[in-house]
C-alpha cells in the first residue's frame, strides 16, 4: 500500500466537465487506499475567492469533503486559484499548505512546492506574483464583487499571456540554479513539484549529493497520473484512467 499520493495541475472547470469527472472518480476509486493526499496546486484553473458560485467548484468541495474521511488531504496554492481559503478549507475539510513546505515521509525530509517561484527567468510573472500576495493588494481585490474578480482573473490572464494554453511550450520551464538554491538551503533531496506540465524525473547535484526532483503531470479529461510514494520511499506513477 502507498502511503501518499501527489497530483497536481488539475485544472478543473465548468469548460472541462470531463476532467472534474475524472478527478471525482479518482477520490472515489483511488484517494481512500491512501493515508495523504496532496494536491500540489492549480487544483482549479481559476479561484477568485471562497464564494466562488461555479457548479464545479460546489461539485468538488463536496466530493474533497466526502473523500477526507478516509485520507488526509493537503492542498497547496497554484498561480491559479491561490485565493483559496479558509472557507474553502473548513468546506472541503481539507488543509492549506505554505508554498514551500517540507514534510516528512519515512525518515527522510521531502519539500513540495507549486513549482511557478522557480521559473526565476519569466521576471513580468514573478513581478506580478510578487504584487498579488501583498496584503493590500489583496484586500483591494476581495473588496470586489464576484463578477468584477471573475472579469479581472480572467483579463489578467489574457494579457499576461499567462498558461493561457496549457501547453508545456507556453510555460516557462523552472531555472535549475534556483533549484539548486533551494536543495541546498532546505537541506532535502527530493523535491516534487507541478506547474510546468513537463512530468519528469531530474537528478540535480547539488555540492557532491544527489538530489531528485520529481515534475507532476498535469491532468486531460480521458487520462492523469498519480504519483504514489511509500514509507520506504518507493515511487510509482500510477495511471487513472477514465471508466
Ligand atoms: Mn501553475
Amino acid at each position: 500500500m502507498h502511503s501518499s499520493l501527489f497530483i497536481s495541475d488539475l485544472h478543473l472547470s465548468d469548460e472541462r466537465p470531463a476532467t472534474v469527472n475524472l478527478f471525482l472518480q479518482f477520490l472515489v476509486e483511488y484517494a481512500p487506499a491512501s493515508d495523504r493526499l496532496y494536491i500540489l496546486g492549480d487544483l482549479f484553473d481559476a479561484w477568485v475567492g471562497d464564494d466562488e458560485d461555479s457548479e464545479t467548484a460546489a461539485r468538488v468541495t463536496r466530493a474533497l469533503s466526502a473523500a477526507s474521511g478516509d485520507t488526509d488531504i493537503y492542498i497547496m496554492h497554484g498561480n491559479r486559484d491561490f485565493l483559496m481559503g479558509e472557507d474553502f478549507s473548513i468546506n472541503s475539510r481539507t488543509t492549506l499548505l505554505a508554498d514551500p513546505c517540507v514534510i516528512q515521509i519515512g525518515d527522510q525530509n521531502v519539500l513540495l512546492t507549486h513549482g511557478d517561484q522557480l521559473c526565476t527567468q519569466d521576471i513580468e510573472y514573478q513581478k506580478a506574483r510578487q504584487m498579488r500576495t501583498q496584503p493590500e493588494w489583496l484586500e483591494a481585490f476581495r473588496s470586489k464583487s464576484l463578477a468584477e474578480r471573475k472579469a479581472i482573473a480572467k483579463m489578467y490572464r489574457e494579457q499576461s499571456g499567462e498558461a493561457k494554453s496549457l501547453l508545456a511550450e507556453d510555460i516557462m520551464d523552472v531555472t535549475d540554479s534556483a533549484v539548486e538554491q533551494w536543495f541546498d538551503y532546505y537541506n532535502i533531496k527530493l523535491m516534487i513539484h507541478g506547474h510546468t506540465h513537463r512530468p519528469d524525473t531530474h537528478i540535480h547535484h547539488v555540492h557532491g549529493k544527489e538530489c531528485k526532483r520529481i515534475v507532476l503531470p498535469e491532468w486531460h479529461e480521458d487520462s492523469a497520473a498519480v504519483l504514489a510514494i511509500n514509507e520506504k520511499m518507493d515511487t510509482l506513477q500510477i495511471p487513472v484512467k477514465a471508466v
